[in-house]
């Protein structure tokens, strides 16, 4: 039985990981993701600069999942850019690094001075359309004009494949437009799918309040709740961009959840609420329970059944 993924030019021990923003701001956050047993691991969203992020309480547990509204709290560009270069352990694991410029001109930034380490360094860009709680900005993969200009001017700037993280989205319509964007970006190799359910509004009927404070309550949602919704995502996905690869999150607090997501095409699974909660401990964990659900079915490698759910046409 194994687990290894070989993906982007590189080996992964198994598909699991953390989600952009849980556990992995700080350097102590990133060794403990790489001493852990995941297959891999991606670091907090930058921006050029440090940011606090928005005022406390911004993140709440809830009993399927949770609500954030974080606002890209991260140490700047800069300090990611030091722990791509000079402390992550390669031989351990491979390295993702997801950025979220607040602009164009932000990403392109960025991007040429990560592309020299990139070069040199095996480390992987996953570059976040789709935050969904900066006040005053929209997420930018429900404008497809606005998408198309950030994938132009990321790919003439950093001329190596990367991955996008996508927001989920709703409809047949839009999953056609998305793609059919995505498609046109040959650099574009895979595409994570998907980031917190954004704007969600969770009530406290004893208090009659919010339970967050940023945007008066509102924030992206994760966890159990979102399961369905990105299993949609990840196949709609999976089916509409033959030539990419598809990283699946959302939702994952098992061994059955994950092994959903390789059945609708994940390669990569990726873990958010589940791992804020459970801590790094989680992977040894999901590494078990999905080895457990595939020696039930007699599969003894993700490539049996990855992208082969069924549908029903009698
Ligand atoms: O930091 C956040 O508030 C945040 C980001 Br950048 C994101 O992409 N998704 C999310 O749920 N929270």
């Amino acid at each position: 039985m194994s687990l290894e993924v070989n993906i982007l030019n590189q080996r992964f021990e198994n598909p699991f990981m953390n989600a952009a923003g849980v556990m992995c701001t700080s350097t102590e956050d990133l060794q403990k993701l790489t001493a852990s047993a995941s297959g891999s691991l991606i670091t907090k969203s930058c921006t050029p600069a440090l940011r606090e992020g928005n005022p406390e309480p911004r993140y709440k547990m809830l009993p399927l999942g949770s609500i954030n509204s974080m606002g890209l709290p991260n140490l700047g560009f800069d300090f990611y850019l030091d722990y791509v270069t000079s402390t992550h352990d390669y031989s351990k694991k491979p390295l993702f690094f997801s950025m979220s410029g607040l602009s164009v001109e932000q990403n392109v930034e960025m991007c040429s001075k990560l592309k020299e380490i990139a070069a040199e360094k095996s480390v992987i860009l996953e570059l976040n359309l789709s935050c969904p709680n900066v006040p005053g900005k929209p997420q930018i993969a429900y404008d497809f004009d606005d998408m198309r200009k950030y994938l132009q001017a990321v790919s003439d700037a950093y001329q190596r494949p990367f991955g996008v993280k996508m927001p989920p989205y709703f409809d047949m319509a839009h999953f056609d437009s998305a793609a059919a964007v995505l498609n046109d970006f040959e650099l574009v190799h895979f595409i994570t799918c998907i980031n917190s359910v954004g704007n969600a509004l969770v009530v406290d009927v004893e208090t009659e309040s919010v339970v967050i404070k940023p945007k008066n309550g509102f924030g992206g949602l994760g966890g159990e709740y979102v399961l369905p919704t990105a299993l949609a995502n990840v196949n709609a996905f999976f089916t509409r961009c033959p030539s990419k690869l598809v990283f699946g999150c959302g939702g994952v607090s098992k061994g059955e959840d994950a092994f959903a997501h390789i059945l609708a095409g994940a390669s990569m699974v990726q873990v958010g609420t589940a791992l804020h909660s459970e801590g790094e401990g989680i992977f040894a964990r999901l590494i078990g329970e999905l080895k457990e659900v595939m020696s039930r079915k007699g599969y003894t490698t993700l490539d049996e059944f990855r992208g082969k759910l069924k549908v029903i046409d009698n």
